[in-house]
C-alpha cells in the first residue's frame, strides 16, 4: 500500500473503532497509521481522530479514522460518531474476558446508531500475551459466526494481522460504493462538512474545532 499526499483521493471512507476502555483501540489505529505503539496507557478522551490516505488497487483512498473513548462516561459522546460511518471495527481484549461479554452492549450501539450496509469486522487484540489469555480463539469465532461478523486476533504491539484487518475493511466499503449501496464522499463533500463543522475533544478534554483537522 504505497501512501498519497495529503489531498489526493477518488475515495473518502470513514471508519469507527470502537470496544471497552484499555483493549487497544488507540494503538490498533496507531500502528497501522503510523507503525508505531504506545506502551503506556492514555485514555482516549471523547473522540479522536487520524487520516490516512493510500493506493488501494491502483485506486487513491482517504480514510477517516475515528478513535472512540471506551470509558462509559463519554458513550454519548462516541454514540454520535456512529452516523455516517462506513465501517466499524469492534475490538476486545483477548486478556480480559469482561471487554469480549461486553460485545453484545457495543453491538447494541452500532444497531441504534450505525448506518445499513456498515462494513463490520470483529478483532481480539493482544493476541502476542498468549499466557494471559482468557478468550480462546474457539470461543470468539463462535460468536464471530453467531453475529455475521469476520474475525481476527491481531496484536499491535507486535503488529500481527492490523494491516489486514484494514485491508479487509477497504476492500468491502470500496465493493459497496461501487455497487451504489453507498454513497460516494468526494472532496469537498457533506462528510468533509460535518467534519469541519462538528467537534471534538483532545486529550486534556479541552473542546477542539474540527478546523483543526489537516485534512
Ligand atoms: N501487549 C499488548 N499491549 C497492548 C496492545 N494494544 C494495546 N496495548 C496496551 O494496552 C493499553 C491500552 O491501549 P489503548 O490503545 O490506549 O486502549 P484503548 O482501547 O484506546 O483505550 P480507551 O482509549 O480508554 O478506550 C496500553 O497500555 C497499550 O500499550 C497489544 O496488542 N499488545
Ligand atoms: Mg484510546
Amino acid at each position: 500500500m504505497a501512501s498519497l499526499g495529503a489531498k489526493d483521493y477518488n475515495f473518502l471512507f470513514k471508519v469507527i473503532i470502537i470496544g471497552d476502555t484499555h483493549v487497544g483501540k488507540s494503538n490498533v489505529l496507531l500502528r497501522f497509521s503510523e507503525d508505531t505503539f504506545q506502551d503506556s496507557f492514555q485514555p482516549t478522551i471523547g473522540v479522536d481522530f487520524k487520516i490516512k490516505s493510500l493506493n488501494f488497487e491502483n485506486t487513491p483512498i482517504k480514510l477517516q479514522l475515528w478513535d472512540t473513548a471506551g470509558q462509559e462516561r463519554f458513550r454519548n459522546i462516541t454514540n454520535s460518531y456512529y452516523k455516517g460511518a462506513h465501517g466499524i471495527i469492534l475490538v476486545y481484549d483477548i486478556t480480559n474476558h469482561l471487554s469480549f461479554q461486553n460485545l453484545d452492549i457495543w453491538l447494541e450501539e452500532v444497531e441504534k446508531h450505525g448506518a445499513t450496509n456498515l462494513t463490520k469486522i470483529l478483532i481480539g487484540n493482544k493476541n502476542d500475551l498468549e499466557e494471559l489469555r482468557q478468550v480462546e480463539k474457539k470461543e470468539a469465532e463462535k460468536k464471530a459466526e453467531e453475529i455475521g461478523m469476520p474475525f481476527l486476533e491481531t496484536s499491535a504491539k507486535e503488529g500481527t494481522n492490523v494491516e489486514k484487518v484494514f485491508l479487509y475493511v477497504i476492500k468491502e466499503i470500496k465493493e459497496k460504493m461501487e455497487k451504489g449501496l453507498l454513497e460516494k464522499k468526494e472532496k469537498g463533500s457533506k462528510i468533509t462538512g460535518e467534519l469541519k463543522q462538528g467537534l471534538r475533544l483532545d486529550t486534556k478534554g479541552n473542546i477542539k474545532n474540527k478546523d483543526d483537522c489537516k485534512c
